[in-house]
């Protein structure tokens, strides 16, 4: 018997749960850019839910920027995919119908979906790197090629600024409300972040929208979080032994998910609430937490684990010196954060420790070395520096550091050698070019000819003289042997 391709609800046959409502008699409220994995297992499952529980003009267009396979694998499945669920206790699945229309790497069509007065949110996931502003300025990036082009073409845009920019002006110009724009990456104040860098690109355009965007346009930060590694081969299996169906838009994930979200919608939202998400006034508080504590050691973990052999992170887990750092750097960083009243930042430390022992979740710490240079800023030295500036023990930090700076020269000990996969790799071997494996040189390379960590960590000696011995050791003696010394102290 030939297995039918997922593509109707009254298709499904196995156990997964189909959506608790029509997808076809609701439509679309949110067009989304980055249509990943992590979208599909996070926001569409929560509106999903809101579906559900609601109803509303809430579905998603969902837009890949670049690459085409997510479209080929969800558009002869009117958008409908399994979410599967990996618990300590078992897998459950989901057929999520959120979704209503996807676009792949067409920037037209991207535009006039975002034109579109139905649409009443954008939300983004597009990695820390995606969006094209300057870390150091919070402005647009002149040297990112996709910027440059569309501050010269602003009517043709590519860019996540240029597209959001085009739309918001086509919208004003035909008396259409603004929609609500929702950061959904891993970073900082992140509605602000984006807020600054989209006036900030209108305002080198002089297109006089920049008033318009900081008083009319909504930008609320929202903290998002839900360990989902990338799909494999495995997953599509799992999915048609749930659904009786080919599902090649599967997607698994843990069994946790939470969304902090600010409350700020003017023209409405989905009752996200359905799904959990939780409304507060002060974000920032939850998402210095996650970025310190989960993703913070998630890093750590990722560049020390990666290079003592370990594919996954519940590998990681299950080696107790490794582990153990983990739980040091979870430590050292909830030092560092102000109190949360709802929250105990134990409780917080313990259930990333049972997140990332997770058995049945495939997490590779080779995903999430990726990009470095976008993840440490706010993961370690934000961190590094209110440790030091409290008097608390750098020392974690500076190893979270010494590891990803081990990581940079792209061989593992036994002599294997691997791409950096960081948007900054080509500066990266400009500077270490040359140089011996010799700690101290590593580091002064990387501390002061490649601009990248902040200058109160690279004037603060004691810091400096951490890191590089913690780089002597894992150069001379091995990453493995370095991971057991340093779990010793
Ligand atoms: C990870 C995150 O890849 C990474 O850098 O730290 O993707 C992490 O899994 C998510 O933020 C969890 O919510």
């Amino acid at each position: 018997m030939t297995v039918k391709r997922l593509s109707r609800i009254a298709d499904i046959s196995g156990a997964a749960v189909p959506p608790r409502y029509d997808p076809d008699a609701h439509g679309s409220g949110i067009v989304h850019l980055g249509l990943g994995a992590f979208h599909r297992a996070h926001q569409a499952a929560m509106t999903d839910a809101a579906l559900a529980g609601s109803g509303g003009d809430w579905r998603i267009v969902g837009v890949s920027l670049r690459n085409r396979d997510v479209v080929d694998a969800l558009e002869p499945q009117n958008g409908l995919y399994t979410l599967i669920e990996r618990g300590e206790t078992g897998v459950s699945g989901r057929v999520i119908g959120a979704i209503s229309q996807v676009i792949a790497a067409d920037p037209a069509a991207t535009l006039k979906a975002l034109c579109d007065p139905a649409i009443r949110i954008v939300t983004l996931t597009v990695t820390e790197k995606g969006y094209g502003i300057d870390r150091a300025t919070g402005l647009p990036d002149p040297q990112d090629p996709v910027i440059a082009a569309d501050l010269a073409t602003p009517d043709a845009p590519r860019s996540v600024l240029g597209l959001l920019h085009a739309a918001l002006s086509c919208r004003k110009s035909n008396g259409v409300a603004p929609f609500t724009v929702l950061c959904c990456d891993n970073l900082p104040n992140n509605g602000q972040f984006l807020q600054k860098g989209l006036i900030g690109f209108a305002r080198l355009l002089e297109s006089g929208l920049a008033d318009w965007i900081s008083r009319d346009v909504a930008f609320p930060s929202c903290m998002v979080d839900r360990i989902t590694p990338a799909a494999r081969a495995e997953t599509r299996k799992e999915a048609q032994r749930l659904t009786g169906c080919i599902d090649l838009g599967a997607v698994e994930t843990e069994t946790f998910t939470q969304w902090v979200i600010e409350d700020h919608f003017p023209e409405g939202r989905p009752a996200w609430e359905h799904g959990g998400a939780l409304f507060v006034q002060d974000v920032d508080s939850y998402e210095r937490m996650k970025l310190r504590m989960l993703n913070g050691a998630h890093s750590m973990l990722a560049y020390s684990g990666f290079l003592a052999g370990h594919r996954y992170v519940r590998d990681v887990m299950a080696d107790p010196d490794l582990a153990q750092l983990v739980r040091r750097h979870l430590t050292a960083a909830a030092r560092t954060l102000d109190p949360l009243p709802a929250l105990s930042f134990e409780t917080y430390a313990n259930d990333l420790v049972a997140r990332f022992n997770n058995p049945s979740i495939a997490h590779e710490t080779y995903q999430i070395a990726m990009d470095g240079t976008e993840k440490l800023p706010q993961r370690i030295f934000a961190p590094a520096f209110d440790a030091i500036e409290n008097g608390f023990d750098l020392r974690p930090f500076a190893f979270a550091t010494a590891v990803w700076m081990r990581h940079c020269l792209g061989v593992t000990d036994a002599g294997v050698s691997y791409a950096l996969r960081d948007p900054r790799e080509a500066e990266i071997a400009r500077a270490l070019k040359g140089i011996p494996r010799d700690a101290g040189r590593i580091s002064t390379a990387l501390h002061d000819e490649f601009a990248f960590i902040p200058k109160t960590l690279v004037e603060n000696s004691a810091w400096r003289d951490c890191v590089a011995e913690i780089l002597t050791t894992v150069l001379k003696q091995g990453v493995a042997k370095a991971i057991e010394l340093e779990a010793a102290r």
